[in-house]
């Protein structure tokens, strides 16, 4: 039976770069999931009798709100609810279902790479038609309609057994438990050439997939291991654990440093890859060498035409801010539109949609193209290996040729976890205080040439985004930004990042953090980042 339950508002509820990401003790306060579930729906449009897509990845508490969700997708209206086996959905395979069952749209569940289990994060997402994450404006409708709701819909209906694949009528509404992965690798299938991986394969091209115990354990081996018959064994910790074996699913230097030791050493293979807690994300090393994710961008967008999907070429590149500019010289060679868009895939789905842009990448270890509107790490692994196997070069190799063509963009990210918020808060308006006068002055014996905050005016839709980042830019080319990370759930995270163009012809061979050292001592100076939070050291470097 359908029922209102009367609510009063949290005042938190406002989604960050990628949706709602609280600790799970913070969710489960009474209301708080119905809260901004019914916020989602109210600000959402009409999704009478429409389909809706479920699923999250696996963390702890998503089988609980799975259910909560469905009972209230129904009770509200919704026609059809298609939901993941026991729950499960990566985010680029909810973006694909979405978009193949045309869907109104989908609750994805995840607080992506941060740590699951009881204490720790969990995170609830809406995503548009599109498949993609819903804009700014969505999410400001979410946040107001949460922020004075009175009252939800749901209903005394049962939970439904969803760990078989079948078909449902639950409170007026049909739903649909399927297999999470099928429909997925079957749009891999269509991407990529499975034909020649699997001979490249067989010829003796290694692999090396990390899933961090988290959700794409089943993708990964159904698609590496099953499809492809990379040897058994070539996926890691491929079981999804609620707790994802008391890590940070987050594919990084410092999380996924057993793959980075192992591909540093005499155990590598070709090409060594790791994807987050919802499989958006991706880290790719070759043998003994890290490829950072504004490089990686760059090479498969200097390399896709080897991949079926993009043989007959790109339409556009579009990165984020903060992710170097590497891409953008690639986009130039190749005479097509480099974009430059704030922080959070979000921005890039009016480009894709809009077919401006087919790949997208962030500095944040995202890389996608517009088979779906979300970042996707399997893709990333594919188009790869693609590379490899159409080439027949080591990653190390390509990645040199590369440099040597392009020039290499000195690139690293370092971030200030768990930072008291208004140390923070201190550190940024002190900065944008400063911001008109820096340009001429020095720091680190280097002259600033111009220092602002960046806004973004979306092309496609007429709006802009302010205050996203503030950038400093020296007169040698080099760059820092500085951001306040909007997916914590802790404090501040500061994020400063570092860039420095080391032409055609130079030396590529440098350890970052040694070719950006000048870089990093002028970043502290500007900023203070010592002086307003205390701490000589970043907590991760990537
Ligand atoms: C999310 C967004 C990305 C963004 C990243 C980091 O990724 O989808 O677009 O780059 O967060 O954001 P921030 O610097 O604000 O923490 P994910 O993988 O966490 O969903």
């Amino acid at each position: 039976m359908t029922r209102t339950v009367s609510t009063t508002p949290f005042d938190d509820q406002k989604p960050g770069t990628s949706g709602l990401r609280k600790k799970v003790p913070h969710f489960r306060q009474e209301h708080y999931v119905e809260n901004f579930i019914q916020a989602i729906f109210d600000a959402a449009g009409d999704y009478k009798g429409k389909t809706l897509v479920i699923g999250g990845d696996g963390r702890f508490y998503n089988r609980e709100v799975v259910q909560i969700a469905i009972r209230m997708a129904a009770a509200n209206g919704f026609g059809r609810i298609v939901v993941g086996r026991s729950g499960i959905l990566s985010t680029p395979a909810a973006s694909h279902l979405i978009r193949k069952y045309g869907a109104f749209g989908g609750i994805i569940l995840s607080a992506s790479h941060n740590p699951g289990g009881p204490e720790e994060d969990f995170g609830i997402k809406f995503n548009t038609a599109n498949g993609g994450p819903a804009p700014e404006r969505v999410t400001k409708a979410i946040y107001e309609r949460a922020s004075t709701i009175t009252e939800y819909t749901t209903s005394d209906e049962a939970d439904l057994d969803i760990d078989i694949n079948g078909t449902f009528e639950t409170g007026g509404a049909t739903v649909e438990v399927i297999d999470p992965v099928t429909d997925y690798a079957d749009l891999m299938e269509e991407l990529f050439d499975f034909e020649s991986l699997r001979s490249a394969i067989a010829r003796g091209l290694t692999i090396t997939f990390d899933a961090m115990c988290a959700v794409t354990g089943p993708y990964a081996k159904e698609i590496f291991e099953k499809r492809l018959l990379a040897s058994p064994g070539s996926v890691l910790n491929f079981m999804p654990m609620e707790d994802f074996g008391g890590h940070h699913p987050d594919p990084n230097l410092v999380h996924a440093r057993m793959l980075y030791d192992q591909m540093m050493g005499d155990e590598a293979t070709d090409l060594g890859a790791a994807s987050d807690g919802d499989g958006d994300r991706n880290m790719i090393i070759g043998r003994g060498i890290f490829v950072n994710p504004s490089d990686s961008l760059a090479m498969l967008a200097a390399n896709a035409h080897l991949a079926p999907a993009y043989r007959n070429g790109l339409k556009g590149v579009a990165r984020s801010m903060p992710t170097s500019a590497a891409a953008d010289r690639v986009a130039e060679k190749l005479g097509i539109d480099a974009y430059e868009t704030p922080t959070g895939w979000k921005f890039f789905g009016n480009l894709l949609d809009a077919g401006r842009a087919t790949i997208c990448g962030e500095e944040s270890f995202g890389t996608g193209s517009d088979h779906v509107r979300e970042k996707d790490g399997i893709w990333a692994v594919l188009l790869w290996l693609t590379i490899l196997a159409e080439t027949g070069k080591s990653l190390s190799d390509i990645a040199h040729a590369h440099w040597a063509e392009y020039g290499r963009n000195y690139y690293s990210r370092h971030d200030y976890e768990a930072v008291d918020t208004e140390a923070a808060n201190r550190l940024v308006e002190e900065l944008q205080g400063k911001l008109g006068s820096l340009a001429g002055t020095e720091a680190a014996g280097m002259t600033i040439a111009k220092a602002d905050n960046f806004a973004y005016h979306d092309p496609i839709d007429d709006t802009t985004t302010e205050n996203q980042g503030i950038r400093v830019i020296f007169e040698n080319g080099s760059r820092v930004v500085f951001r306040l990370s909007g997916t914590g759930t802790a404090g501040a995270t500061l994020r400063v990042y570092l860039e420095r163009f080391e032409p055609a012809d130079g030396d590529h061979d440098l350890d970052p953090q040694a070719a950006l050292a000048n870089l990093i001592k002028a970043a502290d100076e500007i900023a203070g980042i010592e002086r307003h939070t205390g701490r000589a050291e970043p907590d991760v470097i990537t």
